[in-house]
């Protein structure tokens, strides 16, 4: 009688937070994909292959009840697979400090090719939403939860992070939706970044 009740609380709570959502956030005419599951299905994406027409929007959203991250990203160019973090070459370090009070951290520092040390910072790209224009020299870092319009011939459009509603740690960007107004035909092919076996596509007539 008890692990009922507190599975009918869980349920409860999850019931209220999916129709929260869609009160609050996704308009009529959005489709609303999920990326993320609980349990076995913790890495699915559903539905995994959507069909929409030209003006309509998508938004992606992560429904789970742990705290695992999940990213929409549409790669046109392989070469742009934004690894998470990089070594960066700073001239004069004095001092770096923690922007977080948190006790078990420390700056990994590694040697780069010319043999000076490089300070290995987290990727904007990777991490943040982000789109880069064709040219692959326009890059537009875009608000947390904004709506993003695609043309198709962006080289890469990443929503960032998407964590379940409330769940996102101190200090990274509370990333908890992102949609895409897709307004040319195509077929749109994108990734999880941090998961990269998880793919979906959506199909623009
Ligand atoms: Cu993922």
């Amino acid at each position: 009688m008890k692990i009922l009740a507190i599975l009918f609380i869980f349920m409860g709570t999850t019931i209220f937070a999916t129709s929260n959502y869609f009160l609050d956030n996704v308009s009529a005419s959005d489709t609303l994909v999920s990326m993320g599951g609980n349990g076995s299905s913790w890495d699915s994406i559903s539905p995994k292959n959507i069909e929409i027409m030209v003006g309509d929007s998508v938004t992606w959203h992560n429904p789970m009840i742990v705290p695992e991250p999940h990213t929409a990203a549409f790669l046109r160019d392989p070469n742009y697979f934004p690894p998470p973090a990089i070594p960066f070459s700073i001239s004069n370090i004095s001092e770096l400090k923690p922007v977080l009070p948190v006790p078990n951290i420390e700056p990994l520092i590694v040697a780069n090719e010319s043999g000076a040390n490089a300070v290995v910072v987290d990727n904007a790209r990777h991490y943040t939403p982000v789109a880069i224009d064709s040219t692959g020299s326009n890059v537009t870092y875009l608000e947390i939860n904004q709506n993003y319009t695609m043309t198709g011939t962006e080289k890469f459009v990443n929503s960032g992070w998407i964590w379940p509603e409330g769940l996102a740690p101190p200090g990274v960007p509370p990333i908890s939706s992102f949609t895409i107004t897709f307004e040319n035909p195509g077929t749109y092919d994108y990734i999880c970044v941090i998961h990269p076996w998880m793919t979906g596509s959506v199909t623009v007539t």
